[in-house]
């Protein structure tokens, strides 16, 4: 596929997304709250009816045929998910419900057996709760101590201020690849360069890159990566952790449980070779093959197109938002950023906003999007913000915009 042909993305796969194709208070659906969950396509949506028409029997657990099945589906889209991410070995991708479980494993797993008090563990200002919280635990548990990466002028990641931060205390390095609020793009290869000559070890949280971008672990050298497959064409309820094979080896166990064990005595077990050591209980198996599904579909598309097509729609939408005077932008004002746009404007609140935005069919976020700390920084008490995918056009775009203008007309009336 060309450059020319991927500015058709919406064009080609509208029809995909039947949940569209709908009017919401009388107005087309203009779906713009991907960061949020993006939504699936036919091929998915049939492939969970498929698995469970056809193949459906627990996993891992019978001689039977529809058990051989369902596994087969299961372990298949693992291989879908650790050729997207470039792992070197499909043992390193352990399936979560989603990245917030994933980050929750190494915290607990890497985190209890790796960190005592007075070690350091470098996070930056804009992470997600879910790269945070898990984090603040664990510093309660050990005694470590976090250290956090400011914002830098530009409301970007502050490479110098990293750099400052890191010491041979340093342990931990988690970080989010793109953020969900300021759609910066965070420069993680150096991240994790950096990190890796002090000796830490380095998280990268990649929710909001790998359903857009390609994303290649080997390439960042990282030693954690997580995702969620809600975000990228798949169903709720399944994510995955990728992870470097002799760390995820000299992890211990997470859950306990079926699934999980090699041998089991009264009084002690031995546990399941890699992935399945971290994958306790019937796992969600459905959800799994529909992950692969999206995985095929988002293939077909190419990640590279799917970039490149969203990087065009970005641009328009910033330079538009930028064009209303009562609009404050937050995060980079260039077209170096993510397909996200989180912003105030001075007279109408992001919930009044985003109740107005319903009213003409639109979907937006209005919120602290789960990064409180980043939005005491900005000194705002929460953004609205619009997030696109591929299957967005920018006639949507302008349309939000139009709604958006008027909106902030009607409520500089009232206020006036
Ligand atoms: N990290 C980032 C960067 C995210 O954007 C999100 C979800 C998470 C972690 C957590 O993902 P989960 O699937 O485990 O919940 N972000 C958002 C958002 O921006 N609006 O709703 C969810």
């Amino acid at each position: 596929m060309t450059f020319t042909q991927a500015r058709t993305l919406a064009a080609q796969t509208r029809a995909d997304f039947p949940i569209l194709d709908q009017e919401i208070h009388g107005k087309p659906l203009i779906y713009l709250d991907n960061a949020a969950s993006s939504q699936k396509p036919l091929a998915v949506l049939d492939a969970l009816q498929y698995y469970y028409t056809h193949d459906h029997a627990n996993v891992h657990r019978g001689v039977h045929t529809l058990s051989s099945r369902a596994t087969d589906a299961y372990e298949g889209a693992r291989d879908k998910v650790a050729a997207f991410v470039n792992a070197a070995s499909r043992q390193e991708i352990v399936y979560t419900r989603n990245a917030t479980e994933a980050i929750n494993l190494v915290a607990y797993a890497w985190g209890n057996a790796n960190l005592k008090s007075g070690d350091e563990v470098i996070l930056s200002v804009m992470e997600h709760h879910s790269n945070l919280i898990p984090w603040q635990l664990l510093a309660q548990r050990t005694g470590a101590v976090l250290k956090f990466v400011q914002l830098s002028e530009t409301q970007g990641f502050d490479l110098e201020h990293y750099k400052s931060l890191l010491s041979d205390r340093t342990k931990l390095v988690a970080i989010v690849h793109v953020s969900n609020t300021l759609g910066c793009i965070n420069p993680v290869e150096e991240i994790v360069r950096l990190a890796h000559q002090q000796g830490a070890r380095v998280l990268i949280d990649a929710c909001q890159s790998v359903p857009h971008m390609p994303v290649d672990v080997q390439a960042i050298d990282c030693d954690w990566l997580v995702a969620s497959g809600h975000k990228m064409c798949a169903p709720t309820g399944i994510g995955f952790l990728y992870g470097k094979l002799d760390l995820l080896r000299s992890m211990p166990p997470f859950l306990g449980g079926g699934e999980m064990i090699a041998d089991v005595f009264l009084d002690h077990a031995t546990y399941a070779d890699l992935p399945h050591k971290f994958e306790a209980g019937t796992p969600a198996i459905a959800e799994a093959v529909g992950l692969g599904a999206a995985i095929d579909y988002l293939n077909s598309l190419g990640m590279e197109n799917i970039h490149a097509y969203e990087q065009e729609l970005t641009t328009h939408l910033v330079q538009q938002l930028q064009q209303i005077p009562e609009v404050r932008l937050y995060g980079p004002q260039g077209s170096d950023r993510a397909g996200l746009a989180s912003f105030t404007t001075g007279a109408v609140h992001p919930h009044d906003l985003s109740t107005i935005l319903d009213q003409a069919g639109i979907a937006i976020r209005a919120g602290h999007h789960c990064t409180q700390p980043l939005h005491r920084i900005v000194k705002a008490q929460s953004t609205a913000r619009a997030s696109v995918y591929f299957y967005n056009t920018q006639a949507e775009i302008d349309a939000f915009i139009v709604a958006l203008r008027e909106a902030i007309e009607f409520f500089g009336g009232i206020f006036a």
